[in-house]
């Protein structure tokens, strides 16, 4: 289909088309200082809307986390564009504070999977992790041991950027690190399951080991680490429902 017959339509061609701002953004002196462009933006029919947003909920409810992966390969260029994807995400004054650390070596992983088990050997066997937390996770059946983190082909772990160290090692402050490095996971999560591949938000606790094994600087902490690639055919995943909208979403109609 050509851009002509598509059936999105011209920004002109909303209803709504004006509203006379205020105080309208730029303002004329803030666009002289800084550059500026016009937003591009794909407008499109109402019927196309719910089209889509239809099979973008269909895709996404479709997407599970599997437990073990297979160790078939996954070019590294679709582990690169998931990141570059994920690095879309907004962030706080467009910091852009994470950092994706991806590893398919084999020794790193087996270093990753010997120090997580380690540590979750103590979250589940010496009780770490209270009873009302161990019962909570019992439905999900998660035990001390992540043979997926050698089997996976890639591990990718995200790291916060807790500050940011200038070219001359000067510190520069980021903004709502954990909110913007938390909406980057989610997107990266996103792209991976829209491309066909599959993850799970791993997080080892504690996991500063991760900044060791994988020689990362101070201003950076784990966030979540994913293991990515094909989940092995037959996994199978806990029959868990999700909740419905009315428990997810309030719609308020009137000031309190
Ligand atoms: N970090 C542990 C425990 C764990 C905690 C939660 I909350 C989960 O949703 C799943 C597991 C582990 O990885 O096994």
């Amino acid at each position: 289909m050509t851009a002509r017959q598509s059936p999105d339509r011209p920004q002109e061609q909303r209803v709504y088309e004006h509203h006379d701002y205020e105080h309208p953004y730029p303002p004329a002196d803030l666009e002289a200082e800084y550059p500026f462009e016009e937003m591009k933006f794909v407008s499109r029919s109402p019927e196309v809307m719910a089209e889509r947003a239809q099979s973008f909920f269909d895709l996404m409810d479709a997407r599970r986390s599997p437990r073990m992966f297979s160790p078939e390969p996954v070019p590294l260029e679709l582990i690169e564009l998931a990141v570059a994807a994920a690095s879309t995400a907004p962030s706080g004054a467009h910091k852009q504070p994470w950092r994706f650390v991806v590893t398919g070596d084999p020794d790193v992983k087996k270093a990753i999977r010997a120090a997580a088990e380690e540590e979750e050997r103590v979250n589940y066997l010496d009780n770490r992790m209270n009873q009302e937390w161990q019962q909570a996770l019992a439905p999900l059946g998660t035990d001390h041991h992540k043979e997926f983190l050698e089997v996976a082909p890639w591990l990718v772990v995200l790291f916060e950027e807790r500050y940011e160290v200038t070219a001359e090692g000067e510190r520069r402050k980021n903004y709502y690190v954990k909110e913007s490095t938390g909406i980057a996971a989610g997107m990266f999560i996103t792209a991976l399951h829209n491309m066909g591949l599959a993850t799970l938000t791993h997080t080892p606790s504690p996991m500063n080991f991760l900044r060791t094994v994988l020689g990362r600087p101070e201003n950076e902490r784990p966030f979540v680490l994913f293991p990515v690639g094909y989940p092995l055919p037959g996994v199978k995943v806990p029959t868990l429902g999700r909740k419905s909208l009315e428990e997810v979403m309030v719609t308020v109609t009137k000031p309190h």
